[in-house]
């Protein structure tokens, strides 16, 4: 293990995901949280090995799929492997700030949706945040959604949509939670918003982010204040 703890300290996140596609293509789940867990012995910060080689591992996944040069059978095998190993990376998080003060974050890929590891992703990192989260993976029902919303007083809806076909339901499900009193602040992205801010607009929400870093430095300018007082 040391010789690998050695071989990953001297290589770049881009390396890393050479090595962690590698073993989703295999398919190796061992392997794969191998290499995250050796680079994270090494100093890789979590959150780089969500968004520099997890994340980029999934859309060359999804890359070489489009091209036939894996199956679908191949893609899921892929995918699961992801989702193990993500299970276990959200507890290495480091709960860094308290923007959330314990508030409610609801975490929903958007109705029609079964892309959910961007979902996961989002989730993970809003506990960052000292946000109090409920993630509800994938294809959420816009009613059933704004329901628990009301409910829950939640404070934060973050929708997720890798397909710009389901936009429209996107836009259903924000004409729902802003008939919540009070709505809550309402958060999009994904691959469908390939003019992030200004499809975000378009569906009717507060604001788009093209990752979860971004996401928390938006709601760190929106709700920092407030966590002083
Ligand atoms: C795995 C996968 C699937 C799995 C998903 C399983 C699961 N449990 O998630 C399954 C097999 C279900 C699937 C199905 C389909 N898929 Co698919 N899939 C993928 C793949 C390979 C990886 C997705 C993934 O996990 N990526 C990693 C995550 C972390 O990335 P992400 O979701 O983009 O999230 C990042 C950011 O966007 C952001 N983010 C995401 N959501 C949010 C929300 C907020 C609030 C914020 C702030 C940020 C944020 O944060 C994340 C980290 O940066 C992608 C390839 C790709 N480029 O992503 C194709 C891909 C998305 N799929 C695609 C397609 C076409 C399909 C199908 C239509 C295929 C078919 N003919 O059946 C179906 C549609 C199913 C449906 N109705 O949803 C296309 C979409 C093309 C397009 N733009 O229209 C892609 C891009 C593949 C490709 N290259 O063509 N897919």
């Amino acid at each position: 293990m040391n010789d690998t703890l050695g071989a990953f300290r001297a290589v770049s996140p881009e390396a890393l995901e050479q090595a962690y596609l590698a073993a989703l293509l295999t398919p190796d789940v061992s392997r794969a949280q191998e290499v995250i867990d050796t680079a994270l012995a090494a100093g890789l910060p979590p959150q780089d090995a969500y968004l520099r080689v997890i994340a980029p591992a999934m859309a060359e996944v999804g890359r070489l799929w489009a091209t036939a040069r894996i199956s679908v059978a191949e893609e899921h095998l892929a995918t699961q492997v992801s989702q193990i190993v993500l299970a276990g990376l959200g507890a290495r998080l480091p709960a860094t700030t308290d923007v959330g003060r314990g508030r409610v974050a609801i975490v929903a890929s958007t109705p029609g949706e079964r892309h959910a590891l961007g979902t996961q992703m989002v989730a993970d990192f809003l506990e960052i945040q000292g946000w109090q989260v409920l993630a509800l993976g994938a294809d959420v029902p816009a009613r059933e959604l704004a329901r628990l919303a009301g409910s829950r007083r939640a404070t934060v809806v973050a929708l997720s949509t890798a397909l710009p076909g389901n936009l429209l339901a996107v836009t259903r499900t924000c004409q729902l939670l802003r008939q919540l009193d009070p709505p809550p602040h309402i958060l999009v992205g994904g691959g469908a918003y390939r003019d992030g801010p200004v499809q975000a607009g378009a569906v009717g929400a507060d604001a788009f982010a093209a990752d979860p870093e971004a996401m928390l430095a938006h709601l760190a300018s929106v709700f920092g204040s407030d966590a002083q007082t």
